[in-house]
């Protein structure tokens, strides 16, 4: 790759790797001829390079990264939003019809214990993009993990794994779709990514150690002022067009997380240095790419990893915090942030975190080769310690989550002996052992954060406290397409009846403490 004396000074300059400027010239001239949009569309204008001249060595990333967003990518569109406006009046028809015909139908008892407990087992909102079987595990609009595995598009290059933008369009749609249809909306989102300087000034101002969900939280609220949901309310829009602003407001979150999250994996754990997109990868693999994890292994882990966190039915933490905060007509990114702050929680998806800290220190104490004994031992004095086995136990699950087995199937494929990916199945030897013998905990099976650290490690992701952002780009695609659909329908707010302990007594009877 040649480049220009300026661009070589200006390297030089940043200490910026050849490879990121290079990546700048190369899409420059791929947007400004036949490219269709490309990520790379962003980076490439002469904005860019001219806004990173200006920043100048100490001018920081953010700042760089930011200006060079003046002028806006137009979105070339495909046809997922044309395809959602056209089931909505049949999908539409047909709730009002099941309405009509089981509106007075019970769907079960609600119970002192479920009221006191959680809301443990009752059924209370209507999600359409998955379905939770405590024995099976989860199905994505009817399909469990092997048939997308098998049946969602791959990566053109000739990847094994499925493309996330596959399970968005399945999820939107209740479709799978072809190659052309992926590839379309794979541009889309790449002509939506520009990311407004306002999240590096915001990225900017927070100190490094602050947690990268913070930061994430913190990076999707600056964009919130873009909300065209917020700006369509306001002016008035009809409420059966509402919905085409949350599909707006989604397809530009989703487009821009992988910048986003990037940028904050760069400045907490690297040297703060943006890599530049490249034009032509797939959603996930370009945010393996500007993550600064450039093999074709961990492109792929990244796209089963995008996978298979999209969903998990309405109930969980963050979808269920989405839905209801979108159901204030919040916008979007308001509704978004929400879940992920329950996301951050470690009984939710910063238990990724937890998993990857207690293997390692399972290691350090009892090293590679521990017995069976030492790590049942282990295990107990985890949990006389007060603390919970991170990755074990489910909300709903009662099995071994399939998300689990799927993970486990790519480990053996790629890493099969990798000492962390075999005290995981170690683990699994005993694990479910102690927890039964508690007698309390419900599932002692793993569940989906079990494995996901193990994967990212062994490719050299082993900053765990990021983990939880890959989970939060990922489920952002899910609770965004239900989001969207909540108000293609009109779901209206909710609002559960709450009651005091008091009230129980009253009705049931007073009881002696
Ligand atoms: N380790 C220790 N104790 C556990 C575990 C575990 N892995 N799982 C459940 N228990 C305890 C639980 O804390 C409760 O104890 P207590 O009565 O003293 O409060 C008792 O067993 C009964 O809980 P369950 O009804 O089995 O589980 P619940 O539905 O309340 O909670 C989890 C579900 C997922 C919060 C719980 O299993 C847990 O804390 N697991 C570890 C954290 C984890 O892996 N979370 C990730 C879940 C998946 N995700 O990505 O969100
Ligand atoms: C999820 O993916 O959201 C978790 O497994 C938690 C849940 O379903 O409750």
């Amino acid at each position: 790759m040649r480049m220009s004396p300026a661009r070589r000074a200006l390297a030089r300059a940043w200490n910026t790797p050849r490879a990121v400027v290079a990546m700048t010239t190369t899409t420059t001239t791929t947007t400004t001829t036949s490219a269709p949009g490309g990520w790379g569309a962003r980076w490439s204008s002469a904005p860019v390079v001219a806004a990173i001249a200006r920043a100048g060595p100490r001018g920081g990333f953010e700042r760089a990264f930011g200006r060079s967003f003046g002028a806006s990518a137009r979105a070339r569109e495909c046809a997922l939003k044309a395809t959602v406006a056209a089931q909505i009046p049949k999908t539409n028809e047909r709730l009002r019809a099941i309405k009509k015909a089981h509106g007075d139908q019970s769907v079960g008892e609600v119970t002192v214990n479920m009221v006191m407990g959680g809301m443990r087992g009752i059924t209370g909102m209507m999600y359409e993009t998955s379905l939770l079987d405590a024995e099976e595990g989860i199905r994505f609009r009817g399909y469990t993990i092997p048939e997308l595995r098998e049946r969602l598009p791959k990566a053109s290059g000739g990847g094994d794994e499925p493309l996330p933008e596959g399970i968005m369009w399945l999820m939107l749609t209740g479709e799978i779709p072809s190659d052309a249809q992926v590839r379309a909306l794979t541009e889309e989102l790449a002509t939506r990514g520009e990311v407004p300087r306002a999240v590096f000034d915001v990225l900017d101002a927070l100190p490094k150690n602050t947690h990268p969900m913070t930061q994430l939280s913190a990076a999707l609220l600056a964009m919130q002022p873009e909300s065209k949901f917020a700006k369509a309310y306001q002016e008035g829009v009809h409420k059966t067009k509402i919905w085409e602003h949350a599909f707006e407001d989604s397809m530009d979150i989703i487009a821009r997380l992988p910048a986003v999250c990037a940028a904050i994996y760069r400045r907490t754990f690297k040297d703060g240095k943006l890599i530049a997109a490249d034009s032509s990868l797939d959603w996930a693999g370009n945010f393996a790419h500007m993550m600064g994890h450039d093999s074709d292994a961990v492109k792929e882990l990244m796209r089963l990893y995008m996978t298979i966190h999209v969903d998990h039915e309405g109930g969980n933490v963050s979808a269920h915090t989405t839905h209801l905060v979108g159901s204030a007509l919040s916008d979007p990114y308001l509704s978004l942030v929400a879940g992920l702050n329950g996301l951050a929680g470690p009984l939710h998806g910063l238990a990724n975190q937890e998993v990857l800290k207690w293997l390692n220190e399972t290691r350090e104490k009892v090293g590679d080769d521990a017995s069976n004994e030492q790590l049942t031992q282990f295990v107990w004095d985890t949990l006389k310690s007060g603390r919970v086995v991170p990755g074990y136990g489910h909300g709903v699950l009662r099995k071994t989550d399939p998300r689990y087995t799927c993970q486990r199937e790519f480990a053996l494929k790629h890493l099969p002996n990798d000492p962390m990916f075999k005290l995981v199945g170690k683990l699994f030897e005993v694990v479910p052992g102690v927890l039964t013998e508690t007698g309390k905990v419900k599932n002692p099976w793993p569940n989906v954060d079990a494995h996901s650290g193990v994967l990212l490690q062994y490719y050299g992701i082993t900053e765990e406290n990021f983990y939880t952002v890959l989970f939060g780009a990922s489920r952002a695609i899910g609770v965004l397409s239900q989001l969207t659909l909540s108000r293609a329908s009109g779901y209206p707010i909710e609002r559960p009846k709450s009651v005091t302990s008091e009230w129980i007594e009253n009705k049931f009877g007073k009881v002696q403490a």
